[in-house]
């Protein structure tokens, strides 16, 4: 695998500045929720960095790229290719930097919609892409924040409530998966 500074310096060419700093505030978040959950910190700290490590590239770059890697394109993701950054995040993670570890991988393809059961490590960048401290928009984040470090699937369930209903403000339909992650939280927590 590439060297984290080298992951570094390459993220800052290819990523906006904004991208960049949420792309730190990421790792960060992401390692200080393994230490709270007890998951590997280096795993945690490399999703992180890469979690969006596709995001640069246009809505046509975004298809086509995944029409060249064979990644299957839903209906629902070729009216939002936006959606298809994550799947193609692993693809890079992979193919450029070196990743290997599928737990790496799988976190980097579900941080995006969820999906059901995840592993500790998918919740963790699911969780700290909405929390990093560079992140403001979203309402309720001070309670999310705090449930973060609390309850990570109540955490995970609020999240999920609060982005389907901001979905719903902005009149877009919401993604199966994110239906579906939604739906098995709901049902355990
Ligand atoms: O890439 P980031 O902006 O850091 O974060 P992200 O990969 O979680 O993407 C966030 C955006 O994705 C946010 O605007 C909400 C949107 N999103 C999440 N689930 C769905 C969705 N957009 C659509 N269209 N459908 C979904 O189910
Ligand atoms: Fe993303
Ligand atoms: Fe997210
Ligand atoms: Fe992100």
């Amino acid at each position: 695998m590439m060297q984290i500074q080298k992951i570094k310096e390459n993220l800052k060419k290819k990523l906006s500045s904004k991208r960049y700093e949420h792309t730190i505030g990421v790792e960060y978040t992401s390692t200080c929720l393994a230490m709270r959950y007890g998951v590997d910190i280096e795993k945690a700290r490399i999703a992180g960095l890469l979690h969006d490590c596709a995001k640069y590239l246009s809505s046509e770059d975004k298809i086509s790229k995944c029409e060249s890697y064979g990644i299957p394109v839903s209906d629902y993701e070729r009216k939002n290719p936006e959606l298809l950054h994550a799947k193609l995040g692993a693809c890079f993670a992979n193919e450029i930097y070196g990743v290997t570890d599928s737990e790496i991988l799988s976190a980097i393809i579900w941080h995006t919609t969820g999906c059901p059961d995840m592993s500790l490590l998918d919740k963790i960048v699911f969780i700290a892409d909405y929390i990093e401290a560079n992140r403001d928009k979203a309402e309720d984040l001070p309670k999310v924040r705090e449930l973060a470090f609390k309850d990570i699937d109540a955490c995970l369930l609020l999240i999920l409530e609060d982005t389907i209903a901001y979905l719903a403000r902005k009149k877009s339909v919401t993604d199966p998966m994110t239906q579906k992650t939604y739906d098995y939280y709901k049902e355990r927590n």
